[in-house]
């Protein structure tokens, strides 16, 4: 038997959230085409023959500008660091890139074959996971020509030690099972750690968040979902119901106006949509109600975010690759 855990990191938007719901066979993560999907580490476990892997779906690393964006990298550190095994994916050049002359500097991680924002990702992962790790290259179903892979795969070869280059595309379900075959060899001997029937480690309040906001990033663009948190104020659960109660947090008043729409008729359509997936996971009846809050500046409030499920991970402190761009206003985290 093999066990162990396995940290899903990388940029977001690669589709590692979809990887993990490929590996369980359902959709457990909440994915989409809109960036910055993930907040939180998402535990799956999946069986593969005589191997148990502890999936955890990590935020896309980016560089924060809030608080909230801070925790969400820390998650994402936290589960590559404490990893039996890392699976940094990224994505295709669908065009090859302008400049393909090495860039100034020359080093291994100066190659403009690395996809923009993966050189934060290499740098961050040789400082906090320095353990075995391989790389998946997603999306290759966007590739005419596949032999445009090959320079990409020789620049994160030459920037990096993995112990395999996994092109797939999750989306069609193409190289998915050789990826998780090659995770399973790489996996130490030792017990199962979950039992059989074990799906994930996270209560069932945690989804009721995440579908209500799964709901909101189906049905609005870019801005409205990014604004948005939930929190809940109630839980009732009998043998055939569960019945809840959850705020809706937004930044601006105009945002509250867009969800709600004319007559509440949004809103309504976020309660079905969401309803339908709580009850598909409890199986159970579910009745849910929704309030819509402005909070302003929610990203930025410690108390606020934990209340929200946003918790600091222990004692991580951001890699310097990753602190915030703004020249003008500096991060104040103790280096
Ligand atoms: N073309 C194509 N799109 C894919 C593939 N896999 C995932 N996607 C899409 O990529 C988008 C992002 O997928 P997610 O799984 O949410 O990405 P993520 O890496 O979890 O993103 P964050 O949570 O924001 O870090 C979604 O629209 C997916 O449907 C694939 O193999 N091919
Ligand atoms: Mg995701």
């Amino acid at each position: 038997m093999r066990f162990g855990t396995v940290a899903l990191v990388g940029r977001t938007n690669v589709g590692k959230s979809t990887l993990l719901n490929a590996a369980l066979g359902e959709p457990l993560a909440i994915t989409s085409p809109l960036p910055q999907t993930t907040r939180d580490a998402l535990l799956g476990v999946v069986r593969r023959g005589a191997a148990q892997i502890a999936f955890l779906d990590t935020p896309g690393l980016h560089r924060p500008r809030t608080e909230l964006g801070r925790r969400m990298n820390a998650a994402a550190y936290e589960s590559a660091r404490s990893a039996d095994l890392v699976v940094m994916m990224t994505d295709v050049w669908t065009k090859p890139p302008k400049e393909q002359r090495a860039l100034p500097g020359g080093g291994p991680l100066d190659n403009p074959w690395l996809r923009p924002g993966d050189r934060e990702v290499l740098e961050t992962l040789a400082g906090f996971a320095p353990g075995p790790r391989i790389l998946l290259v997603n999306k290759v179903d966007l590739l005419r020509d596949k032999t445009q892979l090959l320079p990409q795969l020789d620049a994160y070869a030459k920037a990096q030690e993995f112990e395999a280059f996994i092109p797939v595309s999750v989306r069609r379900n193409d190289g998915v099972d050789a990826a998780l075959d090659e995770i399973a060899r790489l996996l130490p001997e030792g017990p199962a750690g979950f039992d059989e029937d074990t799906l994930t480690n996270r209560p069932v309040l945690f989804f009721v968040r995440e579908y209500v906001r799964e709901a909101i990033l189906n049905q609005f663009e870019r801005e409205v979902p990014h604004a948005v948190a939930v929190s809940i104020d109630a839980a009732e659960e009998s043998a055939q119901l569960l019945s809840l109660a959850a705020t809706i947090h937004v930044e601006k008043v105009g945002q509250r106006k867009i969800l709600v729409g004319h007559g509440g008729e949004q809103i309504k359509a976020i309660g079905i949509a969401a309803r339908q997936r709580i009850e598909s996971l409890v199986d159970k009846q579910v009745h849910l109600k929704l309030f819509v809050r402005v909070t302003p500046h929610w990203k930025d409030m410690p108390r606020q975010l934990s209340e929200m499920g946003y918790d600091p991970a222990q004692g991580i402190v951001a890699p310097e690759v990753l602190r915030g761009e703004e020249p003008d206003a500096p991060e104040t985290d103790p280096s």
